[in-house]
């Protein structure tokens, strides 16, 4: 007997299915954000780096220029990671043909068809969001909440004209595509008006929102502060909820990193599951504020994933990744980190779910502390390996030779 087959045995033994649980992990998608590649820089801007509420630490050698580096990239962590893969694109990496540009406002479907025939190319699926930050149009720290009409404009135009785009790129694909609107918009010091901005944050959305796009959807994401925004965000956590829950087809992004160090999204998942019927995450891995580290096998992580699995939401939660380090290698990063999310996920869907809810509920609280912690250190390994080996990715451990050579070879002459 293989050591998988005993695995399977011993997972049997505590009621749970290994067959049925690599089934369900191989048929979820994970959309794997493009912005590790280069530090969240992106195309559109001369000398682009991140910036306006957002920032990345490190200066990595090697990291994707264009559009081909950071295709070539992706694919060769791509090549590390088991299952189905989106690629979660900013509009900030619009393709311009040679000698051509335009401002965000002005974006279009066609700055996208290259990322689209990438997609099909490699069966990939496609996420998209609005790029409201690293750009001069970000003033005094805010876009869709600024008391001037010009700001607002240039940003509600730049967030129509993405949600066009990821309308064009369903139609496209044949699928839906959620398109994310994230603005970094907030204060420093103590404001003296709180409730203005967010009026204007809320009329704003309103008309965003306003075409019908089927292939779409559509969600915002709250924040609790952000670096030089420690004082107040606009889109907090209760305003994009409330906005959520009376505009229906818009849904509340939870990212792991914004909310206080004691709040943790695995509590938040099942709470917006009673009555949303989408909850899409941004998974990564705060360290001590919202740091995007990158995601790891850690106890959050997993409590993230048993939300999911436990409550049979595997269609309803959209799962995204949101880490960018950029003093390490970026490629291993993705692949440590989408692996990660993965194994998080298999590690759920080979819990005995089914039989810890029933001694919950019977307050046999003795029996399910035993239980959980039995099915901790269960053969996983095993799993988790004939899942590499059937999806004809590398088994743990043997990939970063791999990784190393593409670094000596390609990145290490991106100078
Ligand atoms: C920022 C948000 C947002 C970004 C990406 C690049 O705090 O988490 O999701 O990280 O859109
Ligand atoms: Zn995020």
């Amino acid at each position: 007997m293989t050591q998988f087959e005993t695995a399977k045995q011993r997972y049997a033994a505590i009621g749970v299915d290994v067959e049925s649980a690599l089934e369900r992990l191989a048929d979820k998608a994970i959309s794997i954000h493009c912005w590790q590649g280069d530090d969240v820089a992106g195309f559109d801007q001369k000398d682009g780096k991140a910036g306006d509420g957002i920032q990345t630490t490190g200066n990595y050698p090697g990291k994707a220029r264009n559009f081909e580096e950071l295709k070539a990239d992706f694919l060769k962590a791509a090549s590390f990671i088991p299952g189905k893969k989106r690629i979660n694109l900013h509009a900030s990496y619009a393709v311009f043909a040679e000698g051509e540009w335009v401002d965000r406002d002005k974006l279009e479907y066609k700055h996208f068809e290259p990322w689209v025939a990438f997609a099909k190319e490699h069966g990939l699926g496609i996420d998209f969001n609005p790029t409201c930050f690293s750009h001069p149009m970000v003033k005094d720290g805010l876009t869709l909440s600024h008391p001037d009409e010009r700001v607002r404009r240039f940003w509600i135009d730049h967030c129509k004209a993405s949600r066009r785009i990821a309308q064009q790129i369903g139609e496209a694909l044949g699928d839906e595509v959620l398109n994310n609107v994230w603005i970094p918009d907030g204060f420093k010091d103590i404001p003296a008006d709180r409730m203005g901005p967010r009026m204007r944050l809320k009329a704003a959305l309103d008309e965003i929102f306003a075409e019908s796009c089927p292939n779409v959807i559509d969600c915002v994401e709250s924040k609790v502060f952000g670096i030089g925004l420690e004082s107040m965000t606009v889109g907090s956590n209760e305003f994009y909820t409330a906005y959520a829950a009376t505009h229906p087809g818009v849904y509340n992004l939870l990212d792991a990193g914004h909310y206080h160090p004691t709040e943790f999204i695995s509590d938040k998942i099942p709470a917006m599951l009673c009555f949303f019927d989408k909850v899409p995450l941004h998974v990564t891995r705060p360290v001590r504020w919202d740091s995007d580290h990158v995601v790891l096998f850690d106890d959050e992580t997993k409590e993230i994933m048993k939300e999911v699995v436990r409550n049979g939401a595997l269609d309803k939660v959209l799962i995204g990744l949101d880490f960018f380090d950029a003093s390490i290698n970026r490629i291993a990063a993705w692949v440590v980190g989408t692996r990660a999310a993965q194994k998080a996920l298999l590690f759920a869907l080979l819990q005995p779910n089914e039989k810890l809810k029933e001694l919950q509920d019977a307050a046999d609280f003795t029996t399910k502390m035993v239980l959980m912690e039995t099915a901790k250190t269960l053969p996983f390994t095993e799993v988790w390996e004939e899942y590499c080996r059937r999806q004809n990715v590398p088994v743990d451990g043997q990939w970063l030779e791999d990784v190393r050579a593409y670094e000596t070879e390609v990145l290490k002459e991106r100078v």
